[in-house]
């Protein structure tokens, strides 16, 4: 107690001293003139569990540099929508104009959007959704067509086995509640109840991380090998469940016993395609800094923005791919 006040007492002879030498040298130049009014954005990151994700907070953190007016503070959630909580909380404390939030998971937003929506601060969600009573507690939600994603990935499997007998899928799964989860899972999940020759014969959980995904397929192919496709929900999960296959010695792409589908269509993972690893690779675009920057210079200036922004996507087979596509692959 003692020891802050003493901390107290000297913080303030420091800022009177401060005050009567700034105000002693009222012709010079004060260093404040010279600053550049920045435009506050506090982003409001879930993680950093992918090569996807990294990719998303670059494209954001280039996009929102001091040279283009902006000053973009980061926060890392650690996937944990409690840290999402707090960080938008400091965000309402330091005065930002505008949060920006990729969440976690879809549910459990009102509150704190309310709270956001009391402080006056418009928010732009990027990424997955939030399931809120009131879509005006947002400006915007930029990203994917998660489930549009699915149905190419069905699509495609459609034509590779509609003369199979039967066709055991492994499906890999990423965080719960999460808007890639819950509609790359609904394509699939829909697909095989009208597929009489489809079968999910199991349902593994990967949480859209490499390590998640190498340790579960390694306990599953302990006791089950009979698997004819994979169905990953991202591809940091997929690179896990290919060294579990290779371990296992199971092996896959062209001529392989398993077709594997990936989501996100990073560099390393069209590499695999073009290599004949990977079967199909469904992109999922993360370079949002551009567009959101778009977006908000139009918010500012006035004009109504759109409830919802898609990005376009597309899937890829090796049959689509130059080695050149790959390298000129920013992600
Ligand atoms: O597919 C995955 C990431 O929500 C689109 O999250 C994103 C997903 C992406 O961890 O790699």
């Amino acid at each position: 107690m003692r020891r802050s006040c003493k901390t107290l007492s000297v913080l303030i002879t420091l800022l009177l001293m401060i005050g009567v030498f700034t105000s002693g040298c009222s012709d010079t130049p004060d260093a404040k003139t010279g600053d550049k009014e920045f435009y506050v954005i506090g982003f409001s990151q879930l993680g950093s569990e992918s090569d996807w994700r990294i990719a998303n907070t670059k494209s954001m953190s280039q996009t929102f540099t001091n040279d283009n007016g902006y000053e973009l503070i980061i926060e890392n959630a650690k996937q944990q929508q409690d840290n999402q909580f707090a960080a938008i909380r400091r965000f309402i404390l330091e005065g930002v104009d505008l949060i920006v939030i990729a969440p976690t998971i879809e549910e459990g937003w009102d509150m704190i959007l309310n709270e956001v929506q009391s402080a006056g601060i418009p928010v732009i969600i990027i990424d997955r959704s939030v399931a809120v009573r009131n879509d005006d507690l947002y400006l915007t939600n930029i990203g994917s067509d998660f489930l549009h994603q699915g149905e190419l990935a069905v699509e495609w499997l459609e034509d590779q086995t509609s003369d199979s007998e039967y066709v055991n899928i492994l499906h890999l799964q990423g965080t719960y509640g999460a808007t890639a989860q819950l509609m790359r899972t609904k394509a699939i999940e829909d697909a095989e109840s009208t597929h009489s020759n489809w079968k999910i014969v199991a349902q593994l959980y990967g949480d859209f991380t490499e390590a998640k995904g190498y340790e579960v397929m390694t306990e599953y192919l302990k006791k089950n090998k009979d698997i004819d496709v994979l169905y990953s929900e991202n591809d940091n999960m997929t690179f896990g469940a290919m060294r579990a296959l290779d371990e296992a010695g199971i092996t896959y792409g062209e001529n392989g016993q398993v077709k594997i589908i990936t989501f996100d269509a990073t560099k390393t993972a069209l590499q695999y395609c073009l290599d004949g690893k990977i079967s199909l690779c469904v992109e999922c675009n993360p370079m949002h800094g551009p567009l959101v920057e778009q977006l908000i210079k139009r918010y500012r200036s006035g004009e109504t923005i759109p409830k919802h922004v898609f990005i376009d996507e597309a899937a890829f087979t090796r049959e689509d791919l130059t080695q050149e596509m790959v390298e000129e692959r920013d992600y």
